[in-house]
């Protein structure tokens, strides 16, 4: 059946929803039972033998329990241990037959379910969400004609060019192995040793320090699919792609000091606020861009389309909107869902086909052998979140926790036995075939020169940015690297920077008490060991732009409120009207408010209405809001005695936010932030509610790094 015969999803016609309820268990009004079947009498009392004897081997009910519960663990991923997934679905704007023959490309009534799971890298299953880090973002698109990974992430360049590096990387960015320290951070000796010595780390280190390494949310993540793949049409003609998912709230990241804060205060913050924001019917919704380059321009670009660190600036090709995700279910059972979802890059369909970029190439191994060990042997495709929508017909046999019931003799093929089923499938029929590309080359084990370039693009990519983006990068460089306690190690990068930016190496230099110099010889790469460091000279490949404008977060949408975390800082004796008018103006803007006051409880407004609190100056922290506001009343002289009050203004200043008061409210402002800040951009006095929902908008208001005048 096609799935768009059974839309909409909101009827409940979702097929990917239909088959996961076929193994949802719900225990509402049963009776308890053994793994067997057998009816619980008593879950409170192990069998012993007297009430104060020992216990009996006997208890096979206390041995069912305890056992299944000694197992409950599996292996963490290796990388993107710590994540958080969540159901929807993908539309499609307009067919791309003439690039891809992908049926849930070229039919804009199918609807296809997807599951998306975004992820930390470094840390492990329970580490922080607030690392500084790069995020994974991978989709699974359950098509008709099975299942389609887009196992990307939030940066649209990798550290590495070749998958023989990915074990060393990881090795070298993974808590030290001796300590087993630092947990989900990169500023260690070992990350950065690394990177001091590989220059085609440079592009996707220089992302990393960037504001895109701590997004203010999931939501407002763009991912990149990195590698150019292939779409293949119904004529066998080959376009290149790159794959983009744009966020419709725009790209918006924390500030590094509130990042460390927030690890403390709520260290699942984007767990959260993914979980938060689908169960309040706030659904994130991302557009599915591709860049479209012909076959033929293959070798047109002044970098190497199979070169994971290279992006292809919007500018030289633009990003094409053709559908979007919305984020709209959240799983029922993390475990089951979140936690044995399996991605694979190399989960295609027809229509979609691989380039020889050597990252991707390593990656299309590593998947499927990962879950081997991780989900305990072959048949994890069987887990319920990992089927595909068509059902399985293969020669595939037996193996660990094996669910399908296969009948018949025949195991193989050809067979007569079984009739010759199941039978191959022709390409008219759907059938999966390899795109043929001409290979006439000699095995060998090197690299191409035309990936030798390291630092066009992070020089690119610096020169993109604003002055405050700027800054934050120089500084995130200069906080890990004053983590790193090897000098030279220090030395080395700052070198390095060099060759990105004079002033960038020169400010962070600075910081770090080190002068960058200039190597008599090229930076290379680590190099075979046989082979001549002259052969590796990097060189810099000019650009035919100085900048591109999409990557500077600062050009990204700023329109809405939706989702934003307001407080309404208040206490008992608040102005009635001043109140409830922020209140459900705020509300009306789809903002998420919530009244913080002293304590717990109720706040009584001065006409006597009550209002439940959110949360209380002990539990509550500017950090996890992106603004604040303080209407007037007798609320406001009680909040001046109050220094977590005081300070929960003067922090949301410091992290760049805006902050609001009316003209009663304004009087809190006055004593947690300078006279000559009250007013200033972004921090919005007076009956101007339309301002501040304004300056909301803005997300940050980074002038006031420049003269940082409180210490909160
Ligand atoms: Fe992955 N990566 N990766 N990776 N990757 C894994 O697979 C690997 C790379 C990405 O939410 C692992 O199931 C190699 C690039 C995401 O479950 C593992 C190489 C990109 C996720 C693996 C790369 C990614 C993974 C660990 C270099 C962006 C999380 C657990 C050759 C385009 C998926 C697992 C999820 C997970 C291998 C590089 C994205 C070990 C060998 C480049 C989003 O198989």
């Amino acid at each position: 059946m096609k799935i768009n015969e059974r839309e909409p999803f909101e009827n409940g016609a979702n097929p990917k929803k239909e088959q996961l309820g076929k193994f949802t268990s719900d225990s509402q009004g049963e009776l308890m039972n053994t793994n067997q079947g057998l009816k619980i009498n008593d879950d409170q009392n192990s069998l012993k033998a007297g009430d104060r004897g020992p216990s009996l081997l006997e208890d096979f009910i206390l041995r069912e329990k305890i056992t299944h519960f000694d197992h409950e663990r599996i292996p963490e991923r290796i990388v993107h241990a710590r994540g958080s997934a969540a159901h929807g679905v993908f539309e499609l704007f307009e067919p791309l037959g003439q690039y891809t023959k992908a049926k849930f490309l070229n039919d804009t009534t199918i609807r296809t379910p997807v599951f998306a799971r975004f992820s930390t890298v470094q840390g492990s299953r329970g580490s922080t969400d607030m690392a500084r880090d790069v995020r994974g973002f991978a989709v699974k698109f359950y098509t008709e004609e099975g299942n389609y990974d887009l196992v990307a992430n939030n940066m649209p360049i990798f550290f590495i060019q070749d998958a023989i590096k990915f074990p060393d990387l990881v090795h070298a960015v993974k808590p030290e192995p001796d300590n087993e320290i630092p947990q989900a951070a990169s500023a260690h000796d070992t990350f950065w040793d690394f990177v001091s010595l590989m220059p085609e780390t440079m592009h996707n280190v220089m992302w990393l320090m960037s504001d895109r390494g701590i997004p203010r949310s999931y939501r407002m993540m763009e991912g990149f699919g990195i590698h150019s793949f292939r779409f293949i049409n119904d004529q066998g003609e080959a376009h290149f792609v790159r794959f983009h998912w744009k966020p419709l709230l725009g790209v918006h990241s924390l500030v590094w000091d509130e990042c460390q804060r927030i690890a403390g205060k709520d260290t699942d913050f984007h767990r959260r606020d993914l979980w938060e924001a689908i169960e309040c019917g706030h659904f994130p919704e991302w557009h599915l861009g591709v860049q479209i380059i012909p076959a033929e321009d293959e070798h047109k670009f002044p970098f190497d389309l199979l070169d994971p660190t290279k992006l292809i600036p919007e500018e030289l090709v633009p990003v094409r909107i053709v559908g979007k995700m919305t984020l709209n279910k959240n799983p029922d059972n993390f475990f089951a869902e979140t936690e044995q979802v399996a991605f694979h890059p190399g989960h295609i369909v027809p229509g979609i086909d691989f380039t020889n970029d050597p990252l991707l190439q390593g990656r299309l191994f590593s998947y499927t052998d990962t879950q081997l060990s991780r989900l305990g042997g072959p048949n994890f495709h069987e887990i319920p979140i990992n089927k595909s929508i068509p059902e399985v017909f293969n020669n595939q046999r037996d193996g660990m926790h094996r669910m399908q019931i296969n009948k018949g003799k025949a195991s193989y093929n050809p067979n007569t036995l079984g009739g010759g089923c199941p039978f191959q499938a022709m390409a008219a029929q759907g059938g999966f075939k390899s795109f043929e590309e001409r290979i006439d080359a000699s095995k060998i084990r090197r690299r191409s020169k035309s990936f030798f370039d390291h630092f066009s693009q992070p020089t690119l990519f610096y020169n993109s940015l604003t002055q405050h983006e700027q800054r934050h990068l120089q500084d995130a460089f200069a906080f890990e690297l004053g983590k790193v306690k090897t000098v030279p190690i220090r030395q080395r990068v700052v070198n390095m920077l060099l060759e990105v930016d004079e002033n960038l190496a020169n400010i962070v230099g600075n910081k770090l008490g080190l002068i960058p110099q200039r190597l008599p010889q090229p930076i290379t790469d680590s190099i075979p060991a046989d082979d001549n460091p002259a052969d590796y000279h990097s060189f810099k490949a000019e650009l035919p732009i100085d900048a591109s404008a999409p990557l500077s977060m600062a050009n990204t949408v700023k329109d809405t409120i939706k989702t934003r975390r307001i407080a309404i800082l208040t206490a008992d004796g608040v102005n009635d009207e001043a109140f409830t008018v922020v209140k459900k103006t705020l509300c009306e803007l789809d903002a998420v408010v919530k009244i913080i006051a002293p304590f717990h409880g109720f706040v009584k407004t001065a006409g006597g209405d009550e209002y439940p609190v959110c949360e209380s100056l002990l539990t509550a922290a500017s950090v996890v809001f992106d603004a604040v506001y303080v209407p007037g009343g007798g609320s406001v002289q009680t909040l001046m005695t109050r220094p977590e009050a005081v300070h929960f203004i003067a922090e949301a200043f410091k992290h760049c936010k805006a902050v609001g008061a009316d003209s009663e409210g304004v009087e809190l402002l006055k004593i947690a932030l300078p006279h000559d800040m009250v007013p200033s951009p972004g921090v919005v006095t007076g009956n101007n509610l339309d301002e501040f929902i304004e300056a909301v908008k803005q997300h940050r208001f980074f002038e006031r790094e420049e003269n940082p005048v409180v210490p909160a």
